[in-house]
């Protein structure tokens, strides 16, 4: 198996449920901008020239919460996740899937307007707005969090890698608000695994 992966981006995801799981996996590294991940032979296996790319045998695909998935079902014998079809699985479903649908976009758009649009495109009326839309998002996160070690039943999943990465990639841009204090604790418990060292020790952008 093999991942393609920039360090800090959304293949860390990857990286670290790897770790969690202490499934072997071969790691081809780049950069963020990498001509490499623009070529032809990187562009057939994703053809947006992204990362996270899984490769298992003739099986490719992308998407970092697709991987996470599969990996659970193929490696994860019950770890990191609710059963299915179990009392807590819709909020790990939700809490799994609001790390990408509805954290990353503010972040994406603050991630723009402040470093990768034109300086002529960048709008600081659109920054606002998703600053606004990011503090409404991590203050539900807060909210579960305040009586809560981890989002879902108190346990450490899937759910706290997918949008523990978002939070750590807010920080590192500081882009992390003050409040809620819950989410602070709750990264600084994430960040004491081992899993989470290995797959942040490089830092970001490679
Ligand atoms: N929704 C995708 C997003 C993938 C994505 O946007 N990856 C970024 C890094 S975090 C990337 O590869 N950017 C490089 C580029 O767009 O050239 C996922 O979760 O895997």
């Amino acid at each position: 198996m093999k991942l393609h992966h920039v360090p800090g981006s959304r293949s860390s995801r990857v990286r670290w449920l790897l770790e969690e799981l202490g499934v072997d996996c071969q790691i081809e590294g780049y950069k963020l901008g990498d001509p490499a991940l623009k070529s032809s032979t990187y562009l057939a296996k994703n053809p947006l020239g992204r990362v996270p790319t899984f490769e298992d045998g003739d099986t490719v695909f992308y998407e970092s919460g697709a991987i996470v998935q599969y990996l659970l079902e193929r490696f994860g014998d019950g770890r990191l996740e609710p059963p299915v079809g179990g009392e807590s699985r819709a909020l790990y479903l939700q809490w799994f899937h609001f790390a990408e649908a509805t954290l990353m976009p503010p972040m994406g758009v603050i991630m723009g307007n402040r470093f990768v649009l034109r300086e002529e495109d960048r709008s600081q009326k659109a920054l606002r707005i998703a600053r606004i839309q990011l503090g409404k998002a991590l203050g539900v996160i807060g909210s579960a969090l305040d009586d809560a070690e981890y989002l879902v039943d108190d346990r450490f999943s899937a759910a706290d890698i997918m949008t523990g990465y978002s939070a750590t990639l807010l920080k590192s841009v500081g882009e992390l608000p003050d409040e809620p204090k819950s989410v602070h604790a709750w990264l600084a418990r994430l960040a004491q695994r081992p899993a989470y060292q290995v797959a942040f020790a490089g830092g970001f952008g490679g």
